[in-house]
């Protein structure tokens, strides 16, 4: 899309030279801006999905400033003339902010020790957040990491079959139906100050130390249960295939990067974990990997008006991959407890 006229006036970034795509974010739309002033980050807010910006905004100058008052690196945002930390263009919602420079991200294709330094990057971050009150922040997204009323979603979606897609996804969806017990078998858990969406892809890394650097993607830090931050990087990277691989039999757990990971997230946290929260971290991967399958799914039987597709049948392809991925997870799962057991002590 072409930058809107006013964008650069209204943050005061001096004369545009360029504006293109960046990031692999299916939510928001992400540009690299450059003008005679440096290099910014201009997101375009999705506001169907995030709701207000100023709430937004809000949970993300807290964020920010508690972690660089305790000297964390992270996300600095730009005030548009009128003092907000975001703007109204030509009826879409934009935010700026500085493009960090020398810095690289890894994706899927992520080492051992790379992963376990992106374990330690999450779990500090987590950490940090620790000692600021849940309260202090909107719940952007309610339910969002809430397997039970994504379940219900997908049965009634299942029910109507709007969009007369069911057919070509009934097996998928009959299958998550029927491992309904996974929506509810975690113990009631501590609401902590969360990331909720810890993929790789969500830190950035120093290009010459390769040690990280910054954690972003901040649109869905609100209270939530630590095990989701530990499980949804595991989802994403610990997955020997893409998230949307289409050969089902390239789809399996990497065992090795999920200790790595493991041995991270889990390493940084130990001393603060209560005791159920120790125990639903294993557990905790299988139920985010159901609910993304769920998730996936629901927006293809919905005609997917969430995620960003790039032909009609991508979330359904998404959503077989997450279930074959889930399949392998609970041949695994005793191995996934019993590493976490051993990290945990
Ligand atoms: C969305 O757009 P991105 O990559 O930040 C989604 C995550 C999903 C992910 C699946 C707000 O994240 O929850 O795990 O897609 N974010 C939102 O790829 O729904
Ligand atoms: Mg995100």
């Amino acid at each position: 899309m072409a930058c809107p006229d006013s964008l650069a006036s209204e943050f005061s970034l001096g004369r545009i030279i360029s504006f293109k795509s960046l990031g692999t974010g299916v939510i928001n739309s992400t540009y690299l801006l450059c003008t005679d002033k440096g290099e910014f980050v201009a997101q375009r807010i999705n506001t169907a999905v995030l709701g207000s910006a100023r709430n937004l905004m809000h949970n993300i100058a807290v964020v920010t400033s508690h972690l660089e008052g305790k000297s964390i690196e992270s996300l600095h945002f730009h005030k548009s003339a009128t003092g907000e930390l975001f703007a109204d263009l030509d009826g879409e919602c934009w935010r700026v902010s500085d493009f960090l420079h020398d810095t690289e991200v890894f994706d899927r294709d992520i080492s051992l020790a790379a992963f376990a330094k992106a374990g330690r990057a999450f779990g500090n971050f987590d950490k940090a957040l620790m000692d600021l009150d849940p309260g202090a922040l909107f719940i952007t997204i309610p339910g969002f990491h809430d397997p039970a009323s994504r379940l219900k979603h997908l049965r009634s979606s299942f029910e109507k079959d709007s969009h007369g897609l069911l057919s070509k996804a009934y097996c998928q969806a009959s299958r998550l139906l029927e491992l309904e017990s996974l929506a509810h078998c975690l113990p009631p858990l501590p609401l902590r100050i969360t990331h909720n969406d810890t993929k790789t892809t969500n830190i950035l890394f120093c290009r010459y130390s390769h040690e990280s650097c910054c954690v972003i993607d901040l649109d869905t830090v609100m209270p939530g249960f630590l095990c989701f931050d530990f499980a949804d990087s595991i989802r994403y990277s610990a997955n020997k295939a893409s998230e949307d691989e289409k050969d089902l039999g390239k789809v399996a757990l990497d065992l090795d990067l999920f200790e790595a990971f493991a041995a991270g997230f889990l390493g940084t946290l130990r001393g603060e974990l209560r005791e159920e929260e120790k125990s639903s971290m294993a557990d905790g991967v299988l139920v985010l990997t159901y609910e993304q399958a769920i998730r996936f799914l629901d927006d293809y039987l919905c005609g997917s008006p969430y995620y960003r597709i790039e032909h009609p049948e991508h979330n359904l392809e998404r959503a077989s991959c997450q279930l074959a991925l889930l399949e392998d997870m609970l041949v695994h799962q005793a191995d996934m407890r019993a590493i976490c057991s051993r990290i945990l002590g």
